[in-house]
């Protein structure tokens, strides 16, 4: 059977764990056969966005892009695993519109960003709080939490093969169905 398109929209703070997880549900899917893409800022911001940064206008513009790209792909026949901050509950909106009915599973990493920026990987909350980067992410820019996602991980309770079992669970319902 030919693999149907579909597009995992992964959305969180900085340091939810988004791309870990998506990079490990994308390993699951290449194993089975399953044609996938991993789009996040590390591929995205360096190249087709990298005049963007992260005012309002930008993120809405980054995330507009981004959407368009995952929708060529989807007409390509892929699995799209988009791994954004994403933060506003309308660009992720439109996002699900401009791909069909079905074809848009919404996932929510979610995690305290009290737990996030105790982690603080890069040491960007650090900076934000000291004031060397403005606009940052559940600082002094909001994250929209979504409301009716197609899933929630939370990941401060959950590892991350737990997550990718969940999520490629949802991949397979989705390729029956
Ligand atoms: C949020 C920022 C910022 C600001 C740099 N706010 O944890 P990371 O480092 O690797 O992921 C974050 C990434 C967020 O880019 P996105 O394209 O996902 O954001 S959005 O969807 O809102 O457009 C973080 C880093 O970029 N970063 N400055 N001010 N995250």
């Amino acid at each position: 059977k030919r693999q149907s398109p579909l597009v995992l929209w992964f959305t969180g703070l900085s340091g939810a764990g988004k791309s870990t997880i998506a990079n490990r549900v994308e390993q699951r899917l290449l194993a089975e056969g399953l044609h996938s893409v991993l789009l996040d800022g590390d591929n995205v911001r360096h190249g087709l966005n990298r005049d963007l940064g992260f005012t309002d206008a930008d993120r809405v513009e980054n995330i507009r892009r981004v959407t368009e790209v995952a929708r060529l792909m989807t007409d390509a026949g892929l699995i799209v695993l988009v791994s954004f901050i994403s933060p506003f509950r309308e660009e992720r909106r439109m996002a699900r519109e401009r791909m069909e009915p079905g074809e848009f599973i919404e996932i929510f990493i979610d995690v305290p960003l009290e737990v996030a920026e105790a982690r603080d990987v890069k040491g960007l909350y650090a900076k934000a709080r000291a004031g060397q980067l403005s606009h940052f992410t559940g600082i002094d820019s909001p994250y929209e939490p979504p409301q009716t996602p197609e899933l929630r991980i939370d990941a401060a309770a959950c590892s991350v093969d737990e997550a990718a079992d969940r999520i490629v669970a949802l991949v397979h319902a989705a390729q029956a169905a």
